[in-house]
C-alpha cells in the first residue's frame, strides 16, 4: 500500500458567505485528494470553517445575533457549496466544537511547559480584517494617509494585557528549518518572502485577548482567550484527534500538504512550525500558497463586498466546467482574473468542441456502424502506435508528474495535447470514408480511439468527476479498471468479446452562452 497522503485547505472564515477565492482552494485540494486516491492511497482531505476571533464577533455583534448563530448559519453555506462542488473531503472541520477546545488547550500547556508562554503587556496595531499583528515598518499609507497593514487592510492601535509567545526564540531552528527542506514552501517566490521575514528577524508573538471571549479559553486564565490563529492551525491536528495518542494521527501526521493562499503564508510558515517545534510535535511536509482570483481584475473579498456566488456559477456553467475553468485557466502558483466570457470561451473550445466531441463522434460510430458492438483490432499501424504512445506518455508520465507538483494548469495542457492529437488522428484516418472502402481499418481506428479516450477520461477524473465517471459507465469501463495501471492494461480485448454494448451516446457537455446580462 502506497503511503498515506493527509492534505488541508484553510479553515475559512464564516463572517460571510463563501466567496470564488474559497471554491477555488478547495477544488483544488480536492483534485490531488482524488488524483492521490486513483493512485491508492490513503487519504485524509481536511476542510472547513475558522470561527472564532474579534473579526467573528464583531461581524455578529453587527448583524445583532450571537458569534455562534453567525458560525451555524454561515458554515451551513460553506458545508452547502462543498457539497455542491463535488468535495470529497473526510471531514468538515468546526473550530467550535468542544473537541478542537481540549486539543488547542493541550497544544498551549506543551508549548507553556516548554518555557515558551509569559505574560506581559501588548501594545501595536492590529488588523481585524487579517486578524493579524503588524511591525511599524511593516504599514504604509492608505488612499486617505492613515495606515494599513502590507495587505491593506485597517490597522488599530491595541494595548491589553496578553500573554506572549516567543518567536524570537525559533529564528534560528526556523532558518534551519527552511534550509533543510528547500520545498517546505512553495512556489519558490513565497518561500523568498518568508526566508527574508524571518532572516529580518522575529519578534515575540502576543497570543491571547481579553478584550472579547469568543474563543478558546487559556487554561487557568480564563479571562484569556487565545488568539485566533493559535487555535486555527491546531485544527490541522484536532482533526486527526490530537491530544491523544490516535490512529490517525500515527498514520497521518505530519500532514502532507497544507494548501493555502498567499496572503497567509507566513501564519503557516514561520508560526504554525514554530508552535509546533514549541510543542514537540513534527512539521508538515509542505506548505503551498496558490495565487489570487480576480474578478475582471478586481480583488474579491466578502469585506469589500463584490463577491460571486461560487454555487450561482456551478448552477450556470456545471460543476466540473467550473472545477475544469479554474484549473485550466490559470498558473497556481500565481494571481489570475476570471470572467464568465472566460469560462463559456474556455469551455466551449475544450470541452464540448474539442473532448466531448472526439468522445461523442467516436462513441456514435461504433453506435451506428457496428450496432454498438465494440470492434475487433485488426492490424496496427505506425498511426495507431504513435497515437497510443502520446496518450500514454500524457496519463502515465506527464500528468502525474504535473498533479504532483500542483501545476493543474500544465497538466490540463497536455491532456489538451492528447485530445488535439486523437481529434487530428479521427480527421486523417476518416473512418467516415474507411466505412465504405476498409471497414476493418474502420474497426481498428475506432478500438485505437476508444481505448485512448477512456485513458484520457480517467486522467481527468480527479478534474470532472461527474462527467468522467458518466463516461466511463457508458463505455463499460468498469471501477475495478479505474487506476492508473488497469486503464494502461489490456482491458479492451477481454470488454469487446464480452456482452457489453455501447447505448446511444449522450453529450458530456453541451455548448455554452452567455446570459445577456454578461454581455458587455
Ligand atoms: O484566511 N482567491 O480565512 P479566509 C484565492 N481563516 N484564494 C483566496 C481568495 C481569492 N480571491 N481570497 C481568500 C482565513 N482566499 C483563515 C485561515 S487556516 C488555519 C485559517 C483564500 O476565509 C485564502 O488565502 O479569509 C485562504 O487560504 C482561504 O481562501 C480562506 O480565507
Amino acid at each position: 500500500m502506497a503511503d498515506p497522503f493527509y492534505i488541508t485547505t484553510a479553515i475559512h472564515y464564516p463572517n460571510g458567505r463563501p466567496h470564488i477565492g474559497h471554491a477555488y482552494e478547495t477544488i483544488a485540494a480536492d483534485v490531488l485528494a482524488r488524483f492521490h486516491r486513483q493512485a491508492g492511497r490513503e487519504v485524509r482531505f481536511q476542510t472547513g470553517t475558522d470561527e472564532h476571533g474579534l473579526k467573528m464577533a464583531q461581524k455578529a455583534r453587527e448583524l445583532g445575533v450571537t458569534p455562534r448563530e453567525l458560525a451555524d448559519e454561515m458554515s451551513g453555506y460553506f458545508r452547502d457549496l462543498f457539497a455542491k462542488l463535488n468535495i470529497s473531503h473526510d471531514r468538515f472541520f468546526r473550530t467550535s466544537e468542544d473537541e478542537h477546545h481540549r486539543a488547542s488547550q493541550a497544544l498551549w500547556r506543551a508549548m507553556e511547559e516548554n518555557g515558551d508562554l509569559y505574560l506581559d503587556r501588548y501594545e501595536g496595531w492590529y488588523s481585524i480584517r487579517d486578524e493579524a499583528y503588524y511591525d511599524e515598518s511593516e504599514l504604509t499609507e492608505g488612499e486617505g494617509g492613515e495606515k494599513v497593514s502590507p495587505q491593506g487592510t485597517p490597522v488599530e492601535w491595541t494595548v491589553e494585557e496578553s500573554w506572549f509567545f516567543r518567536l524570537s526564540k525559533y529564528q534560528q531552528p526556523l532558518l534551519d528549518f527552511y534550509r533543510d527542506n528547500p520545498d517546505f514552501i512553495r512556489p519558490e517566490s513565497r518561500r523568498n518572502e518568508v526566508m527574508r521575514f524571518v532572516e529580518g528577524g522575529l519578534r515575540d508573538l502576543s497570543v491571547s485577548r481579553t478584550s472579547f471571549d469568543w474563543g478558546v479559553k487559556v487554561p487557568g486564565h480564563d479571562n484569556h482567550v487565545m488568539y485566533v490563529w493559535v487555535d486555527a492551525l491546531t485544527n490541522y491536528l484536532t482533526g486527526l484527534g490530537f491530544p491523544d495518542d490516535t490512529e490517525a494521527m500515527a498514520k497521518f501526521w505530519p500532514a502532507d500538504l497544507h494548501l493555502i493562499g498567499k496572503d497567509i503564508v507566513r501564519f503557516h510558515a514561520v508560526y504554525w512550525p514554530a508552535f509546533l517545534m514549541s510543542a514537540g510535535v513534527s512539521l508538515p511536509k509542505h506548505v503551498f500558497g496558490h495565487g489570487f482570483l480576480l474578478n475582471r481584475g478586481q480583488k474579491e473579498s466578502k469585506s469589500l463586498g463584490n463577491t460571486t456566488d461560487p454555487g450561482a456559477l456551478a448552477d450556470r456553467y456545471g460543476v466540473d466546467v467550473l472545477r475544469y475553468f479554474l484549473l485550466r485557466e490559470f498558473s497556481f502558483g500565481q494571481d489570475g482574473s476570471y470572467s464568465q466570457e472566460a469560462i463559456v470561451s474556455r469551455s466551449n473550445s475544450e470541452l464540448a468542441n474539442s473532448f466531448g466531441n472526439l468522445a461523442q463522434r467516436t462513441l456514435s460510430l461504433i453506435f451506428k456502424n457496428c450496432d454498438g458492438i465494440l470492434p475487433p483490432v485488426g492490424i496496427r499501424t505506425a498511426d495507431d502506435d504513435a497515437l497510443l504512445a502520446h496518450v500514454g506518455r500524457v496519463i502515465a508520465k506527464d500528468m502525474p508528474a504535473a498533479y504532483t507538483d500542483l501545476a493543474f494548469a500544465q497538466a490540463l495542457e497536455s491532456w489538451m495535447g492528447a485530445v488535439f492529437a486523437c481529434n487530428a488522428y479521427i480527421d486523417a484516418q476518416a473512418p467516415w470514408t474507411l466505412k465504405k472502402t476498409d471497414f476493418a481499418r474502420m474497426e481498428t481506428v475506432l478500438a485505437t480511439l476508444y481505448v485512448a479516450i477512456a485513458q484520457l477520461a480517467l486522467a481527468v477524473e480527479p478534474v470532472m468527476p461527474t462527467a468522467m465517471d458518466k463516461l466511463l459507465g457508458a463505455m463499460g469501463v468498469g471501477k475495478d479498471l479505474r487506476t492508473p495501471e488497469a486503464i494502461r492494461s489490456d482491458w479492451y480485448a477481454p470488454l469487446e468479446t464480452s456482452d457489453f454494448r455501447l447505448a446511444k451516446p449522450e453529450g458530456l457537455f453541451p455548448r455554452l452562452e452567455l446570459p445577456e446580462a454578461e454581455l458587455s
